[in-house]
């Protein structure tokens, strides 16, 4: 189901709340990118100016020796020209459109131009009266002119080279500033879905695999960083260059401007086209890839047992299939990417042609200049860069708003842990626990606990019994407020525990629990659990109180010995004492041992009940236990029967009573005994 509805996420490309809402995260870092968008305008005229430079170094140099010039006196010359003979001689278009034949500061306003006649170039001068001048060239005279031209084409190339070194350390600006703006912004994201995570009830977690939780802190993260360092930004580039590369077309020359634009419809229809195929396939392969993800993780976890009952060929079957199916969709996904890619340098290719064809025809007709169709050449390779970049984005962004909306999902989940409108200052409990007609169910009204009261006087050691899935866990985790009741009350102290802050409450509670958590981390501090609040040597103190010192000095380490892999590297034993410590350290008013005793060898058992006996001095304590005899001394046994007490009395009086308790006893005496 949650796959499905996963699946459906992903469709919109761009969607304006989740975007409103993205966008407040870059909020803090609102300079930043609009820094590296002024850079990319930079940038992007930058990488427009290099086609140009080289039009006007063809144009205006390279092929200008025999364009018009006019001649000036010395010092009269608008602009710099070539001196010959005691004259300037300037060229007309470098005079531009402003220059008129009789120019007012030019005291001989006369035209010229060279003329080339097979090896030969005369130098033609013709003054307004209409008298004509025609003088041979040397070859010295011609190399003046031609010095002039090749002075500029250097300065061109200088011209060039200063652009292209700019551009390429305003893009190593641009690229870092937006790469670490990002990491930035997914990173602060992060931590407060962790934090979101951390304030989330444990009813949120019974509804949510791990696994997923887990992609959405890694992966869809992932995505969003994408969308904020490769497509939102850059996006910008692209509509930049592709309006840039327009408008200079169409002022260089409207006519190729628009042959050259004539592929475009095609375009427009091959890029639909691949959107849509890319999206399904996009879809298919994501689907398989979490599919992957949770065969992976379920199958490391579990390898002991798969190991154990030899379920390793079926299992490697089941992955196969999950991995071929990956494996496929992916190649769908590669096929649509590998025909788009290829067609879209078709089309260039072909618009390229068709440029060469209508443009190369006017050059030699005299009707185009070389420089501009080498300049349009340029451009259109340009042109084509930010369209396949726009296509390829418009998945990314698509990828984004899936992932944008799975996060923000989490994020607006509103199973938190409870907190009370009033809060009541909450000091150390002396430790009296009631309950009060207590009914509880994890899922609606599937009652686990019914009608459940009782009392435990402070400093009471109470005793819970009962068949398995009693409800006797689930009374313990009630007590820590880890789960809300249907109805009735709780009370500590007589103050009903809605009415305390949970993390008072809580602190005020040690907890071993059946099965014990390690965290990766030394001994030390699966003890103290990061509190800052504990010294070692409280550490230390709890350990040995326990008599958890004692295999904690055998290890390599000792305190600062490594825990790996939840703790499988240690005994279940010493698992059970580490908790035991871990409980004890924090010195807690109320102490809840749920089934702690089980996995102790008897001897252990033995120091550990004397532990226990000073443990439980001064305290409130809890205790699940199976073994009858681990609890006879307790002040009180509970009886739980299907969520419901069904007895309360000592030992002995539990026994007189001849009940299930008895039951109970009987049974594992005969055990013990062995009749
Ligand atoms: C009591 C059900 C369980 C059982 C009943 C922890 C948990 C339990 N249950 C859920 O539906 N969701 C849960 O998250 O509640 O369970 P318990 O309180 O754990 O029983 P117990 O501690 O007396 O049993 P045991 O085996 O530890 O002696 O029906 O399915
Ligand atoms: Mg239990």
């Amino acid at each position: 189901m949650a796959m499905h509805h996963e699946d459906e996420v992903v469709g919109k490309a761009y969607d304006h709340k989740l975007m409103k809402r993205l966008l407040k995260y870059a909020r803090p870092y609102k300079w930043f990118l609009v820094g590296c968008v002024l850079l990319l305008l930079v940038i992007t005229g930058l990488d427009l100016l290099q086609p140009y430079l080289i039009k006007v170094a063809i144009d205006n140099h390279m092929n200008a020796l025999t364009q018009p010039m006019v001649v000036f006196t010395p010092g009269k010359e608008p602009r710099p020209g070539i001196s010959f003979d005691g004259y300037i001689f300037v060229r007309e278009r470098e005079l531009g459109d402003k220059y008129m034949p009789d120019y007012e500061g030019s005291a001989v306003p006369v035209k010229a131009e060279i003329e080339e006649d097979g090896d030969t170039y005369y130098l033609r001068i013709q003054s307004p009266d209409g008298d004509v001048e025609i003088r041979e060239l040397t070859k010295d005279d011609l190399q003046v002119f031609k010095a002039y031209d090749i002075r500029a084409v250097i300065r061109l190339g200088l011209i060039l080279l200063g652009a292209l070194t700019l551009a390429f350390i305003l893009n190593y600006i641009q690229v870092y500033v937006l790469q670490y703006t990002g990491l930035r912004i997914v990173s602060s994201m992060r931590q407060e879905v962790f934090a979101h995570l951390q304030a989330l009830s444990l009813a949120f977690f019974d509804k949510n695999p791990i696994g997923r939780l887990v992609t959405r802190v890694t992966n869809d993260m992932d995505a969003l960083n994408e969308m904020y360092t490769a497509a939102l930004v850059n996006l910008f580039k692209d509509v930049f260059l592709l309006v840039g590369i327009i408008v200079v077309m169409l002022r260089m020359n409207v006519e190729l401007a628009v042959a050259s634009f004539a592929v475009l419809p095609v375009i427009v229809v091959v890029t639909a086209m691949f959107r849509t195929k890319a999206r399904q396939a996009y879809r298919a392969a994501r689907v398989r890839l979490a599919r992957i993800n949770a065969a992976l993780a379920e199958n490391i976890s579990g390898v002991r047992i798969i190991q154990i009952f030899g379920r390793e060929k079926e299992k490697f079957q089941e992955f196969d299939r999950v991995n071929h199916d990956y494996l496929d969709a992916s190649m769908r996904e590669l096929k649509v990417y590998a025909v788009f890619r290829p067609a879209m340098n078709f089309i260039s290719s072909f618009a390229l042609a068709l440029l060469i064809w209508f443009g190369g025809r006017r050059v030699l007709g005299g009707t185009l200049e070389f420089g501009v169709l080498f300049a349009f050449t340029n451009y259109l390779e340009q042109f084509f860069r930010p369209i396949n970049d726009l296509t390829e984005k418009y998945n990314i962004m698509q990828a984004a708003m899936a992932s944008a909306e799975r996060i923000f999902m989490l994020l607006d989940s509103r199973e938190l842990e409870p907190e009370p409108e009033k809060p009541v200052v909450f000091p150390r409990p002396r430790g009296e626990i009631e309950f009060e007609n207590v009914w509880f169910a994890y899922n609606d009204n599937d009652w686990v606990l019914k009608d459940v009261s009782f009392r435990i006087e402070p400093g009471e050691t109470c005793a819970f019994v009962g068949h398995t899935g009693a409800g006797k866990t689930s009374i313990i985790s009630l007590i820590g407020r880890m789960y809300e009741i249907s109805k009735g009350r709780i009370l500590i102290d007589g103050v009903d525990i809605r009415d305390i802050p949970t993390q008072e409450l809580r602190r005020h509670i040690g907890v071993v629990h059946q099965d014990v958590f390690l965290f990766t981390g030394d001994i030390k501090t699966n003890i103290a659990l990061g509190d800052t609040g504990i010294s070692f040597e409280e550490v230390r103190e709890a350990a040995s109180f326990v008599n958890a010192d004692r295999f904690i000095s055998r290890l390599h380490g000792g305190y600062d010995a490594e825990v790996r892999e939840r703790g499988a590297t240690l005994s279940a034993g010493e698992r059970q004492l580490l908790s035991f410590a871990r409980a004890l350290v924090r010195d807690p008013a109320i102490l809840v041992l749920d089934e702690a005793t089980a996995n102790i060898d008897t001897e252990t058992e033995a120091l550990i009940q004397d532990a226990l006996k000073r443990l439980t001095r001064g305290r409130t304590t809890l205790v699940v236990a199976h073994r009858l005899s681990t609890i006879q001394n307790a002040d009180k046994i509970i009886v739980i029967h299907k969520g419901r007490v069904r007895e309360i009395g000592t030992h002995q009086e539990l026994l007189a009573k001849r009940g299930i308790y008895y039951q109970l006893y009987l049974l594992q005496y005969k055990e013990q005994i062995g009749a």
